[in-house]
């Protein structure tokens, strides 16, 4: 007689109640040992849940949006005949029920690790934590083993903040990033891409920051003291991070940088593991792949289709063919500079490369067209001037971009289609009830862009705090994922540095953004004399494919119209 066996999610590391984006299979299909029956997609990493054995499913008893944990049956199998025959003693294996398959892979995991930290020096322990710093370990990561590095997001002399993603894993099976267990400074580095690591190999050392509490210290030393590489991995909270897309992110995930920001956490693609390692294969960025899955997610045919497309339009470059069709460029001309004069190279910060590319998307695939105005400011900077005691009395600061958000409230509100975003797919345009102003701000590691929420909902000094708030957490890399998502329209001021004008780029899915810069006394033509009035550039770019040239000029000229005259802002 046949014999059946219980499907059990495995050891999935610090994840629980992990939602099932994908069932692979159904009731009845024969299915292959490992293969992948269900993937498994939080907001922290990728995986696909294999079968233990080969043989028929009988039951599936998971559908998608079903949330599961190790140990949770999802179906069952009747084993095939090679399989019963030899699983005898490992039929009691992943499939369990008394969960010795749990059991046996964790103490699997622990012995490799304890073999694997034998192995070198630098992977002994006793030392791992001193004044030299403390030892950062490859935390729990369920039943993976020996999956590859693909990325190193840091170098040595780093400056990390807790939680920071320093490493990419991916195997055919899950993706995941590795984060920093405590903020400080990496001394070392001990793996590079290629390498391949399990839970508890050592992966470098960090000198933790100090803490004015203490708090950060102690938990390092906790985290880190014991003799154990299993136990010295971090605590839950430093869980694998988000691989896929850092837009991903849990609240407690680094900071995004701007462009990357205006993609709703929600509207990313879903893809598994082995989609997305195809698709970094072919150089493909799957944001502008469309998903014919459920939930938009994107399947490995969606993928292929996706490549067969761009290749027929003559492109030949799906990695380019981000919505709006791909773009046939040639290579950056490649220039040994040493050979014209001494030169220093150094990488690209972390933020930059990854707004680097979102930046690229949004200029090379929103058809950009820039409106220039400018707002009399006169009596509005008196005014501002004239309230300096009052916000300083607020504990605040009036500078002239919060009338401006001010002003850009009531523009989204008479002009709505200023506060949309297209669709996807592109078909439709959204349009938004609630207004969520985005501010450009400039940090040492990029620029970043905090979202001040309900903008409509508050005053001057309450716009003033906040964007003083929002500002220093941007440039003390504080600012939570929370705190840079969901804008419907940015501005980036340049007006505290100078400059007369400039184009700056749409922040996608939002369909505009408003450049200001410095404020100049000029002579402005009354109809009788030339006056003295304080004149405000405004550089507004918006996306053509939503907005006409004469709404973005309405816009820009109702703008000044409010600034003009802020009482009009009450209106
Ligand atoms: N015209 C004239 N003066 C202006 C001005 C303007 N448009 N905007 C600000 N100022 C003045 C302020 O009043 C302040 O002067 P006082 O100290 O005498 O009051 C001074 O310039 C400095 O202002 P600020 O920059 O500290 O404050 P802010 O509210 O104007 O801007 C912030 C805050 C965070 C947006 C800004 O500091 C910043 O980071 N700007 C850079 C944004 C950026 O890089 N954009 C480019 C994106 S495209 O690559």
């Amino acid at each position: 007689m046949s014999k059946r066996t219980e499907i059990r999610v495995p050891d999935i590391g610090d994840f629980e109640k992990v939602p099932v984006i994908e069932v692979l299979v159904a009731e009845g299909d024969t299915i292959e040992v490992e293969q992948s029956l269900v993937t498994l997609e939080s907001d922290k990493a990728t995986m696909e849940v294999p079968a233990p054995a080969s043989g028929t499913l009988v039951t599936l008893t998971v559908q998608e949006g079903d949330e599961v944990s190790e140990g949770d049956v999802i179906g069952e199998l009747e084993l095939a005949d090679d399989a019963a025959a030899s699983g005898d003693e490992a039929g009691d294996g992943p499939a369990a029920e008394d969960d010795s398959s749990a059991g046996s892979a964790d103490s699997g995991a622990a012995a490799d690790v304890g073999a694997a930290s034998g192995e070198s020096p630098d992977e002994t322990s006793d030392s791992s934590s001193d004044d030299s710093g403390i030892d950062i370990r490859v935390p729990d990561i369920g039943d993976f083993d020996k999956i590859p590095v693909i990325e190193v997001l840091v170098s040595e002399g780093d400056a990390v903040e807790a939680e920071q993603s320093l490493l990419t894993l991916e195997s055919d099976k899950a993706t995941m990033d590795i984060p920093a267990p405590q903020a400080g400074r990496l001394v070392k580095l001990s793996v590079q891409v290629g390498d391949e690591v399990s839970e508890g190999d050592l992966i470098g050392r960090m000198k933790v920051a100090a803490s004015t509490d203490g708090e950060s210290a102690s938990a390092a030393e906790s985290s880190s003291s014991s003799d154990a590489p299993v136990s010295s991995a971090p605590p839950p909270a430093s869980a694998p991070a988000p691989a896929a897309s850092s837009d991903d992110a849990g609240p407690s995930a680094p900071p995004v940088p701007f462009a990357e920001m205006g993609r709703d956490p929600s509207s990313l693609p879903h893809a598994s593991p082995a989609v997305r390692k195809l698709a970094r294969e072919l150089g493909v960025d799957l944001a502008g792949v469309k998903g014919s899955g459920a939930h938009g997610r994107i399947t490995e045919s969606d993928l292929k289709q996706h490549v067969k497309s761009a290749m027929q339009d003559g492109t030949g470059s799906a990695g380019a063919a981000a919505p709006g069709g791909g773009l046939a460029v040639a290579d950056p001309p490649k220039v040994d500079f040493s050979k014209f004069g001494e030169v220093e190279e150094e990488p690209l910060s972390r933020i930059q490369k990854i707004s680097g590319p979102n930046l690229h998307r949004n200029w090379v695939t929103i058809p950009h067209v820039t409106q220039f105005d400018e707002a009399d400011i006169t009596e509005m900077d008196a005014f501002r001037k004239a309230s300096k005691a009052d916000a300083e009395a607020a504990g605040t600061k009036m500078t002239p971009l919060v009338f401006l958000i001010k002003a850009v409230v009531a523009g989204l509100r008479k002009y709505p289609k200023f506060n949309t975003s297209l669709s996807s797919d592109g078909d439709s345009l959204v349009w938004k009830k609630y207004v969520h102003v985005g501010v450009a701000v400039d940090t040492p590691s990029g620029l970043m862009v905090p979202v001040i929420r309900d903008a409509d909902r508050k005053t001057l000094l309450e716009l003033a705090h906040e964007l003083t708030e929002l500002s220093g957490k941007a440039r003390d890399g504080k600012l939570s994922r929370e705190e840079m998502s969901g804008g419907c329209f940015s501005i980036s001021s340049l007006g505290g540095i100078g400059g007369t004008a400039f184009t700056p780029i749409i922040n996608a899915p939002e369909v505009a953004i408003l450049g200001v810069s410095k404020a100049e006394t000029k002579p402005v033509w009354n109809g009788e004399a030339f006056e003295p009035r304080l004149m405000l550039p405004l550089s507004l770019s918006y996306d053509h494919r939503v907005i006409d040239g004469a709404d973005a000029a309405r816009f820009t000229q109702y703008l000044a119209h409010v600034l003009g005259d802020i009482r009009r802002m009450m209106l």
